[in-house]
């Protein structure tokens, strides 16, 4: 996997690739240092401690979340977090960069235009109650699909979400991520995000999607 998926318990909390303030005026040094430090922490810990001595001790995250039923409340819960938080981190960048190559066509393709992607993108994004995210995936038939998932539930799960599929992008609605700048108006945050995407690892999550 492109992330860091293969990984088994004890997973860590890797350090970010850019440094907490690398993302402003967009995203401040206070909520990454918050986000980043406290609330991924957590749910690393949650998360070793919650598979235990449980059936899932021995499987890698992504195995985790492959396997995770709705009932297995703990494991479910803190599965996603870490998963979540290290592909967000990945999708953020300080450099500008803009759709390109492989996955550029494809959004093309699917939602005719970027613009028009960003479109239901922010709709499923404003759209979540309460907290939760928004996903850009590629279905096991290999297509292109926005959808959103509530808490930290996560595309990978089976056994849990409607529509299954590989995050390629992805966008944290919790309030913790924007609260402290952006106060109780999510959809500026939402609008905000995208002078931050990383598209360079949209693509490369993409093209390792398709293969
Ligand atoms: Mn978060």
């Amino acid at each position: 996997s492109v992330l860091d998926g293969n990984a088994k318990a004890p997973f860590e909390v890797p350090p970010l690739p850019y440094g907490y303030d690398a993302l402003e005026p967009h995203i401040d040094k206070t909520t990454m240092e918050i986000h980043h430090d406290k609330h991924h922490g957590a749910y690393v810990k949650n998360l070793n401690d919650a598979v235990k001595g449980s059936s899932y001790e021995n499987l890698s995250l992504e195995e985790i979340l492959t396997k995770v039923k709705a009932d297995d409340k703990a494991v479910r819960n803190n599965a996603g977090g870490p998963y979540n938080h290290s592909l967000f981190w990945k999708l953020l960048s300080p450099q500008k960069t803009t759709p390109s190559g492989k996955v550029k066509a494809a959004i093309d393709s699917t939602f005719t235009s970027v613009e028009k992607l960003q479109e239901a993108f922010n709709t499923a994004a404003k759209g979540v109650f309460g907290s939760g995210w928004a996903w850009l995936i590629v279905t096991p038939d290999r297509k292109l699909s926005v959808i959103s998932t509530p808490n930290q539930d996560n595309p990978l799960m089976g056994n849990i979400v409607k529509e299954r599929g590989t995050p390629i992008l992805g966008l944290d609605v919790w309030e913790h991520a924007y609260y402290l700048k952006y106060h109780n108006v999510r959809a500026d945050y939402v609008t905000a995000f995208w002078n931050v995407v990383n598209w360079n690892e949209v693509d490369k999550l993409y093209t390792a999607a398709v293969k």
